[in-house]
């Protein structure tokens, strides 16, 4: 039975840089949810179609699954594949939709926000090429978000999510399927198993840290039973509904015990961590951090290494803030590169329409075309698979890296919880300032251009202004500001620091020992320290 309850509409139901993430009680409020899973429905269409749904197995994910079928059922969709327990990783959900071409799909996460009933809860739709919805089709939910009076429910009990097979659910098909199945099928095709396996079996060690995330079941099953990595290789591998209390984001600050590891007498080989939703990774060597923009640039580099980009890359994409070192690299290659608003959305077009092979963002995500998200389980294949044949470490591999084309050396200041309004003035203040910033000299540096960055889409020819604030120095310094699209209290403002060196000479510094006068020029051009009282940042990539 189909009942049509009533609503209104509840403010602020506006997607950021990937989906609807809000405070989890924010989510569980009433009507809240239903709103916006009707308001997709209303703009996409679910008579008669097909759809995944899956999450990262966060607080109230079982919940909103159910709520999510019975909605999809009311709106009249004909099958819903659902991931058993109602839990899939991002990459494996994006792979669902394109194998199954599914009319695309529904995945809950806040990704690597923490998870809990008094954390983060997200929703986001993918379109039927698996790729986030672009901004067209999640300004247009949110603008049904802003007249809605009613949605659909379906009256009837629970599907058993725990049990794989088909379900019915009204007239609704639900099929609910292994997770991992068909994406660790996929990973099979893409990279070489066999030496992979034969450099575990040579006694090369890894640790893989889950944060008690979605990627623990999906890196037991590739790492360990496929691949032969000994057991225990996986830690924090059982996805918790409040990540164990963890802070799902892997970066040096939050993935601080794989760190501290990596950087003692008994560290392993390699190590990596992903995050909440398992589409972002961090790669360390023994020893030795690789900074997301590095990892892009190397993984561009030595990607025809692995079977299934043996015949190269097209072309390398990268979101703006992300360092140029994968821009030098596509140079050498005379293969194209593309420079595209945070986001990995921005990068669908460019994948299919096969100008980009494979992406990247600082924010500590890589992918290929192989899905249409950033995938951290497939990084750190690629990476083993790179390991496996040069037969090099990682530090090796970075320095020969850095050898040829020069380091970009890299990082990201972030200052969370900042209250909107000063965030706000602190914007104004730099985008006014920014005509007359040419010219100006700063910690002995002079500036080139500053702008605001804006993107043409050189597929659809869309255009999204504002994307970020950039000083351009003359030496090829960089500074970037932006404000955060996906935290859910206050504003995170990130602030990213490049500078290149050419080499030989000077490749081995400490990255913030070596952007310190970019890092200075950063506060005294915004005035940080005034407009937010910050004079420290709260996380450093
Ligand atoms: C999302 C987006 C990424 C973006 C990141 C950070 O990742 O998919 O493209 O780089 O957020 O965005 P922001 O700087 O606006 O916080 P995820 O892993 O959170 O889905």
């Amino acid at each position: 039975m189909i009942t049509t309850v009533a609503t209104t509409p509840i403010a602020g139901q506006k997607p950021g840089t990937s989906g609807l993430r809000k405070k989890t009680p924010v989510f569980m409020s009433r009507h809240y949810l239903e709103n916006f899973v009707q308001a997709i429905f209303d703009v996409v269409g679910a008579k008669g179609k097909a759809f995944v749904l899956g999450g990262d197995g966060r607080y109230f994910n079982d919940r909103a699954a159910q709520v999510i079928l019975r909605m999809a059922a009311a709106n009249g969709a004909a099958r819903v594949i659902v991931g058993q327990g109602a839990i899939l990783s991002t990459p494996a959900a994006s792979h669902l939709i394109r194998l199954n071409q599914t009319d695309g799909g529904i995945i809950m996460s806040a990704s690597h926000n923490p998870g809990g009933p008094d954390e983060d809860f997200g929703v986001k739709f993918n379109m039927p090429n698996g790729g986030p919805a672009p901004e067209a089709v999640t300004e247009a939910m949110f603008q049904r978000t802003t007249e809605i009076t009613e949605y659909r429910m379906l009256e009837a009990q629970d599907v058993d999510l725990g049990r794989i097979g088909r379900h019915q659910l009204g007239d609704m098909v639900v099929d609910v399927v292994d997770p991992v199945t068909d994406y660790a099928a996929l990973m099979e095709t893409l990279f070489d198993f066999g030496a992979i396996r034969a450099m575990f079996a040579g006694g090369f060690r890894m640790r893989m840290d889950s944060m008690c995330a979605v990627t623990g079941p999906y890196a037991v099953e590739v790492l360990e039973n496929r691949l032969g990595a000994p057991k225990g290789t996986c830690v924090n591998a059982t996805p918790l509904p409040d990540f164990g209390g963890m802070h799902p984001d892997p970066n040096p600050t939050w993935a601080k015990a794989l760190m501290d590891e990596m950087f003692s007498d008994a560290a392993p080989d390699f190590g990596a961590a992903s995050d909440g939703d398992g589409d972002r990774n961090m790669v360390v060597g023994r020893g030795i951090y690789v900074s997301p923009s590095d990892s892009l640039a190397v993984l561009a580099a030595n990607a025809h290494l692995a079977p299934g980009y043996a015949k190269g890359l097209r072309g390398v994409a990268r979101s703006m803030p992300t360092s140029a070192a994968a821009d030098r690299v596509a140079d050498a290659l005379g293969i194209g590169k593309y420079e595209t608003p945070t986001g990995w959305k921005f990068f669908g077009n460019l994948l299919d329409a096969g100008q980009a092979t494979i992406c990247g963002e600082e924010s500590f995500g890589t992918g290929s075309d192989h899905v249409r998200e950033k995938d951290g389980l497939w990084a750190v294949l690629l990476w083993l698979n790179i390991l496996a044949v040069r037969k090099q470490s990682v530090a090796e591999i970075l320095r020969e890296h850095w050898a040829k084309f020069g380091r970009n050396y890299y990082s990201r200041h972030d200052f969370e919880a900042i209250e909107t309004a000063r965030a706000d003035a602190m914007f104004a203040a730099l985008r006014g300032s920014l005509s007359d910033l040419p010219g100006r000299q700063v910690e002995g540096m002079v500036v080139q251009s500053a702008d605001d960055f804006a993107y043409t889409d050189p597929v659809d020819g869309s255009v999204s202004q504002k994307q970020g604030v950039r000083v351009l120095f003359q030496d090829g310094s960089r500074i970037v500001y932006r404000l955060s699209g996906t935290g859910t209290e206050g504003a995170t403002l990130r602030v990213y620091l490049e500078r290149y060196a050419a080499g030989p000479s000077g490749l081995d510094l400490d990255a913030q020992a070596a952007l310190a006068p970019v890092i200075r020029a950063a506060h005294a051009l915004a005035g940080i320290a005034d407009h937010t009282g910050r004079t420290a940042p709260d996380v450093v990539t």
